[in-house]
């Protein structure tokens, strides 16, 4: 028998040929970075390629005797095991990450030579990282934190990778800092203590010290940074770069990238609960998304400035603590991300896939942005540790599409066979090739900027403003934002031990906003202090004098801007939203099919859960599938919750604690509720609660979220109303 007989294919190996044969816009790749090895069709065998006889018994001096040095097969695959891991990013090292494609709306050759930019018929492969930044590799999701969004476009240029973040600015102005900012949050040192939390007294005590950071601070209070979903982020190049044309003219440029999902975010208290419920939340969203089609789609956006206009802003545009507020500079969406495909192996996508800010095409160019600058050393010096050598570029992932031909040579792990005797330039024994391409060619050249200056160690006085738009970003967030911000300072500082620290952050926040640095203070028992207090000898250089490094303030064009607050963002749509269906035996069998089906209809995704595993049977007897128990369901996991009508149903639900605490939960998370027979399952599901116990009329309830009682109108007006409300996303107001 041949092994096609022995071993039939497996669903798994099928699926992932057929997509790999049907992705036309990856095929590019897909032919540099897929190993032809049809696993369900070849025999095992050693590294050499010698066929495994036997994989489940090592070698011995007799059955019952001592292993045998001599079993290679042991060695050869222990050894292997034994090496398997490799050191974790010492930042963003929990990641999730997809492949896609960018295509450019219409050609931006006005500003840039670019020709991912400048082809709207082109589909640039891309691969995206998504990540936090403080955890482990296995911490949860769901942590307070920054999210990492690097995109690797393979362009025919060249790799571009956009490194950025979810929120637009940083909390440093130069990179001489950053190893102190990293070992600050990370857990503390002596303990291990805390995991992927900023909630700890290093961090606060850096940051207490460091009032250029107030604006990012901001950012990582907000709800940005506990994300509904990696598909509703948005994406920031923080710096200011340039594009540069044909011409070799330059303009500056901010690079965003827009969600068509919008930008959501879940509460504090459910972001803590999925932690422990589902630690792989955002993981999972993402690799769901992408396998049920629903596949998640960004706007690349710009904002241009040219040459002339560098000086023209009260912040400097060299400065990563600004941002460009939007109503000075408009984001022009340029084109569009689709993530269609997931990787096959973690390992050696996601894990080794190496982002580099210095990777570049003709037409985007750099700044003099310090934080940037030394962003440019870091990433290579970094990848060479954790990827282990100098050809890290070689690995699938990292691969180019664009030829490779140069005279670097050797090194560990080299996988390329350079023929030939010449590894030089110039040279002639070759023929002088490869040879330098002039602009004209696609030579890379760095634009000429003129610089005269000193050398200095220091900062310009334009990188001072540390509070302005702090204090921009608080007052542009609708007052439930502000709450939330106000609470997650108070929570964060809360757990700060030494008093000091929380003394001097409150003091900072006066910078920022009265109200906020009060009601911080308030519940942290401290009083407010008229102005910060910091020992400014540890933050300025030894021999530099305190008086020329006071932060100071500069008079703001903009008083708000609508962009930086979700408030404003995207609720029209309930696409691959996730509707919980609390459902017992006695359901009314028509008001779930019906419901469901109007659901499905907007692309959200539904689950019915029951008490129970396996089937429940309908009021007239059919029997109705349960997707999730409520041993293994949880409301935190999903956007809105749906029961069904059925008296029967309802009253053994009403019955069931795990029930009423999952409609409590969605309750308190602000989440849309339908009900088509309510029979006191809301008041019994929070008990005490004032709204659910005074009769409320249905129109103020549905004003809440709530839809009671629809079954009367029928099926459709119950599900219309309902998934007006799932985009509402929350309902602040109850
Ligand atoms: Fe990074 N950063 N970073 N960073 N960064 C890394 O590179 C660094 C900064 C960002 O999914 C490391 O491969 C320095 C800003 C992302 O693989 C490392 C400075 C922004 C990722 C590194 C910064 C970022 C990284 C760790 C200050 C937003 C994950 C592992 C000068 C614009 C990429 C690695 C992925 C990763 C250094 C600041 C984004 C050590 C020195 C600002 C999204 O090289």
């Amino acid at each position: 028998m041949g092994v096609k007989e022995r071993v039939g294919k497996t669903s798994d190996t099928r699926v992932n040929e057929e997509k790999i044969e049907k992705d036309t816009i990856n095929e590019k790749i897909s032919s540099l970075t897929y190993h032809t090895e049809s696993a369900a069709e070849e025999f095992l065998t050693t590294n050499q390629g010698t066929r495994i006889n036997d994989n489940q018994n090592s070698l011995k001096a007799g059955e019952r005797g001592p292993t045998l040095l001599e079993d290679f097969l042991l060695r050869e695959k222990i050894t292997h095991f034994d090496h398997e891991r490799i050191p974790e990013r010492v930042v963003h090292a929990r990641g999730a990450a997809a492949h896609g494609y960018f295509q450019v709306y219409e050609s931006m050759a006005k500003y840039t030579k670019a020709k991912f930019l400048t082809d709207p018929s082109e589909k640039t492969p891309v691969f995206v990282r998504f990540s936090t930044v403080a955890g482990s590799r296995g911490s949860s999701d769901l942590a307070r934190d920054v999210r990492g969004f690097a995109v690797k476009f393979y362009t025919k240029e060249g790799n571009y990778d956009l490194v950025g973040n979810n929120m637009p600015v940083f909390f440093i102005q130069d990179a001489i800092k950053f190893p102190d900012f990293v070992h600050a949050v990370k857990p503390e040192p002596h303990n291990e203590i805390p995991q992927a939390s900023s909630a700890h007294d290093t961090f606060w005590d850096f940051i207490s010290l460091a009032p250029e950071s107030m604006h990012m601070i901001m950012w990582l209070m907000s709800d940005r940074a506990i994300p509904r979903s990696f598909r509703m982020i948005e994406g920031f190049g923080v710096h200011t770069f340039r594009l540069i044309n044909e011409d070799g003219e330059s303009v500056f440029v901010k690079f965003h990238w827009k969600p068509l999902l919008g930008v959501h975010s879940v509460v504090w208290e459910e972001a803590q609960m999925i932690s422990g419920k589902d630690p792989d939340f955002h993981r999972r969203d993402l690799w769901e998304a992408i396998e049920k089609g629903a596949f998640p789609e960004w706007e690349l956006g710009v904002q241009i400035v040219p040459e002339e206009d560098e000086h023209k802003y009260e912040f400097d545009l060299l400065d990563p603590t600004k941002i460009i507020p939007e109503e000075l500079v408009p984001v022009q969406r340029i084109g569009k991300m689709t993530l269609n495909r997931n990787p096959d192996n973690f390992f050696a996508e996601t894990e080794q896939v190496a982002f580099h800010p210095g990777n570049v095409v003709p037409g985007i160019d750099f700044t003099n942005d310090p934080l940037l600058q030394g962003r440019l050393f870091s990433y290579i010096d970094t990848q060479l540790l954790r990827l282990g050598g100098p050809n890290f570029h070689e690995i699938p992932i990292n691969r180019p599409i664009a030829p490779v031909h140069n005279n670097q040579r050797d090194g560990h792990m080299r996988q390329t066979i350079n023929r030939g005797k010449a590894s030089y330039q110039p040279d002639t024994i070759k023929g002088g090739y490869p040879i330098q391409a002039k602009a004209a060619e696609g030579g890379f050249t760095s634009y000429t900027e003129r610089i005269e200056v000193n050398k200095i160690r220091g900062k310009s006085r334009s990188f001072f403003d540390h509070f302005s738009q702090a204090a921009l970003f608080y007052n542009s967030q609708s007052d439930v934002e502000k709450k939330h911000l106000t609470d997650a300072l108070s929570f964060e500082l809360g757990k700060v031990e030494r008093v000091e620290i929380r003394q001097r952050m409150v003091g900072l926040l006066t910078q920022v906003d009265e109200t906020l640095a009060t009601n911080v203070a308030d519940a942290l028992g401290l009083p407010v202090p008229r102005q910060p207090e910091y020992p400014m000898n540890h933050i300025i250089p030894a021999d530099g004098d305190p008086k020329e490094y006071q932060p100071v303030k500069v008079k703001q064009s903009i008083k708000k801007s609508e962009a930086l607050s979700m408030a404003n963002t995207i609720k029209n749509t309930i696409k691959t939203r996730q509707i919980a269906i609390l459902a017992a035996d006695g359901v009314d069998e028509a008001s779930i099919s019906q419901m469901k089906s109007a659901l499905e209809a907007e692309g959200a995704q539904t689950a019915i859960i029951a008490p129970k595993l396996g089937y429940i049977k309908s009021a007239t007897g059919k029997e109705i599938k349960v997707d999730q128990s409520f041993l293994t369901a949880s409301s935190v996991l999903f956007d809105a919750v749906y029961v069904p009508g059925g008296a029967k149903s309802s009253a053994s639900l009403k019955e069931n604690a795990k029930a009423l605490q999952f409609i409590y939960e969605a309750y308190r998370h602000y989440k849309a509720i339908a009900m088509d027979d309510d029979s006191g399952l809301l008041k019994a599901s929070y008990p005490g609660n004032k709204m659910l116990s005074d009769t409320l009329k249905e129109t103020d309830l549905a004003a809440k979220g709530i839809i009671v009682n629809a079954h009367a109108k029928g099926a459709t007006s119950n599900a219309k109303d309902f998934i007006k409300a799932i985009a509402q996303h929350r309902f602040w107001n109850r």
